[in-house]
């Protein structure tokens, strides 16, 4: 019998079997951190098959290595390569536990953080089943020195290595592959750490997030405090001044951002056999106390809702690749909109999302703009049919995050992301109650229906606020973060719009997004300026009569008179009410018209467009360079990031705590009566 076993178990002593043993329980306990101590989502027989393999080809690359080198060396090496490797294993999910995040580079470079941020000591957050990452070490060791495993000291053939190695780089290729098949943009776009080490591991998360480090602080270091000079000298040139009838008109409100997912301005009065796709925003966007826009269009790149969220409530542009909230939202310096209004207003600040934290990394970026809340999924309770796509159906959504709102001292700043009409626009039959359009493009068609179940859930919440005593003293600011329908979609575009066919100009006029904002007494009204979610930030805080003269930020207030109406997009074509230059063409934006210009006419294209590379380019520099970190407006002070904690239990603790000092919640208001929120979701019957 013993006989028996050592000739089936003779090939460990083989180098090779001994690699193949050691990488096989390398996998097996990358897997099970996989499944116990990450959240990783993996949905769908891709996704699970590509977590399931994905520990392997960079475990062949990294412990293959060690077959390069001769006799006892190459298990020793093994052993070390184990040690390291299960050491990054063991820190994330120390760091994971904490900030349901993996480390990166960068915030272990700037080391003191981490220890800032850590909320709890180590060794509260350690427990003993996390060492078991080293146990498959501990016994390959014990079995190699009691001989049990022998070691096999003939030399190993080169080849065989470098074959090794060359068939890890070929399984890492075929990965990848599979992964950006069934997520593109997956490196380019950098979502959320979570689904890189979902798609392709830790290892390779750890390869490219050192890569980024890299590039970002190699930006970071040659940026020094005179780069600031040249964007001062540009801000100073295109300050305007707030329009005296309506600057702090909004002093002292509660303020509701509402981000309408995906949502385009040519859906408001747009109707569908003749139904309004969305009677409620259409109202809204009516209203004689609103202020509608309907020049106003979507600035965002590859970073989508990030690029909205960061030019909303920073006014810096996202930038041209990738997005700026996951690279640089955790390391640099923010003054944006959340720290603003509570230092310089005492608002009380949270944010609404009914989906993981991690997706493009709020759960750092929003510490950074200093949001003192952020209820993201775990605040939210979730069963089976509340969520479809990224997360909770907008019905649900806001029904559940009214019960936070109430007990937010005021006035507060509060800003809800809604998801549900995001592509591919799923919905299950009992919400969908509307007609699709029929363009017979199987993409563009069901928008109408989630935009429509988006109306609905907008709708009730409006009804919601005005039963809690909100409404009335609330300025609500609602907007659509970018296209829905993308320019592949020439022909269904062409019909929606009734039009024989598109051009480009039409395109770029399909890229605007509506933007009002109400509030009881406001002078409303549709305003035709031109301009984007750039100008944001600096409408707001007008309106709010928060000073804003020596911020660095460049929108410009919507309501000002004389502002500057180019619209910059972010690959560096532009809109204003005169000229739009698309591509290589400038087109008369009054007629669509491709013109052919005049000297005059190109002297003032050139100007406009020497405008718009000159703002991109220095607000990259801004966000590149972390240049916020060498210049601090008057009365502002720099965020501290360790204050905040999103976690569900502290974080709750200090609600309560705030509301009891402050006595000024809606819940406290309405005599600690919750207000009852009516939904018609059928998940909720
Ligand atoms: C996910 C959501 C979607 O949390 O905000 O982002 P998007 O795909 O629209 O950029
Ligand atoms: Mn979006």
């Amino acid at each position: 019998m013993a006989n028996f076993f050592k000739r089936r178990m003779s090939w460990v002593n083989t180098r090779m079997g001994f690699f193949l043993l050691t990488i096989g329980l390398f996998w097996v306990k990358t897997y099970i951190a996989y499944q116990t101590e990450f959240t990783l989502g993996a949905k769908g027989s891709v996704q699970q098959f590509l977590l399931l393999i994905n520990p392997l080809p960079a475990a062949l690359l990294v412990f293959g290595i060690a077959l390069y080198f001769r006799g006892r060396l190459a298990y020793w090496l093994m052993m070390i390569i184990n040690v390291l490797e299960s050491t990054w294993i063991f820190a994330n999910v120390l760091y994971y536990r904490e900030f349901s995040d993996f480390l990166s580079f960068g915030i272990m470079k700037g080391s003191s953080d981490v220890g800032n941020n850590l909320g709890k000591s180590l060794a509260q957050i350690t427990h003993v089943y996390d060492f078991f990452v080293y146990v498959d070490i501990i016994v390959l060791i014990i079995l190699l020195v009691t001989h049990v495993i022998r070691i096999d000291a003939r030399p190993f053939k080169r080849r065989y290595a470098l074959s090794i190695t060359v068939l890890s780089f070929g399984l890492m290729f075929a990965e990848f592959g599979m992964a950006n098949a069934d997520r593109s943009g997956l490196l380019t776009r950098t979502f959320d750490n979570n689904y890189i080490v979902k798609y392709l591991g830790l290892n390779e998360y750890a390869a490219f997030n050192a890569y980024q480090t890299q590039k970002e602080s190699a930006t970071r270091a040659s940026a020094n405090a005179s780069d600031m000079k040249s964007v001062l000298k540009y801000l100073k040139q295109n300050r305007v001044s707030p329009n005296v009838s309506y600057y702090g008109k909004e002093k002292g409100k509660n303020v509701f951002v509402i981000h309408l997912e995906s949502f385009q301005q040519f859906l408001i009065d747009y109707k569908v056999n003749g139904k309004e796709v969305t009677p409620n925003l259409n109202k809204f966007y009516h209203n004689q106390n609103t202020l509608s826009f309907d020049n106003f269009y979507n600035q965002v790149a590859q970073g989508k809702t990030s690029d909205a969220e960061m030019m909303l409530e920073n006014s810096l542009f996202g930038l041209p690749q990738g997005s700026a909230m996951t690279t640089y939202g955790t390391q640099n310096t923010f003054q944006a909109a959340p720290a603003i209004l509570s230092q310089q207003a005492g608002y009380t600040t949270a944010a609404f999302h009914g989906d993981v934290p991690s997706f493009w990394n709020r759960d750092n970026t929003y510490k950074s703009w200093g949001y003192q809340y952020f209820f993201s999924s775990s605040y939210y309770t979730e069963k089976s049919g509340y969520s479809v796509g990224y997360g909770l159906k907008d019905k649900i959504f806001f029904k559940q995050s009214a019960k936070y709102i109430e007990q937010l001292p005021q006035p507060f700043y509060a800003k809800l992301i809604t998801l549900t009409n995001h592509y591919p626009y799923e919905l299950d039959k009992k919400n969908t109650d509307f007609p699709a359009t029929k363009t017979g493009d199987k993409t563009v068609d069901p928008y109408v229906q989630t935009a429509h179940y988006l109306d609905q859930a907008f709708g009730e919440f409006m009804t919601y606020l005005k039963k809690a005593g909100l409404y009335k003293n609330s300025m609500i600011v609602a907007y659509g973060d970018h296209y829905g329908i993308s320019n592949n979609h020439r022909p269904a575009i062409a019909q929606l719009l009734g039009k024989s066919k598109v051009t480009n100009f039409d395109l770029a006029q399909f890229q605007k997004v509506p933007f009002m904002i109400h509030a009881a007494g406001l002078k409303g009204g549709i305003n035709h300026t031109y301009g984007g979610e750039i100008d944001v930030l600096p409408t707001l805080l007008d309106l709010l009569g928060v000073k804003n003269t020596d911020t660095i930020q460049f929108g410009q207030d919507l309501l000002a008179k004389n502002r500057n109406q180019t619209v910059a997009f972010r690959n560096g074509n532009f809109i204003s009410p005169t000229y739009a230059k698309i591509g290589g063409t400038v087109y008369d934006t009054r007629t669509g018209k491709a013109l052919s210009l005049t000297t005059a006419q190109k002297k003032t294209v050139d100007k406009m467009q020497n405008h718009v590379t000159t703002e991109l380019s220095l607000s990259d520099r801004v966000i590149y360079g972390d240049l916020l970190r060498f210049y601090t407006p008057k009365n502002f002070t720099k965020v501290d990031k360790s204050s905040f904690t999103y976690k569900y239990k502290p974080a709750m603790e200090k609600l309560a705590e705030a509301e009891k000092k402050e006595k000024t919640s809606a819940l406290v208001k309405n005599k600690g009566k919750e207000t009852t929120y009516k939904t018609d979701a059928p998940e909720l019957k």
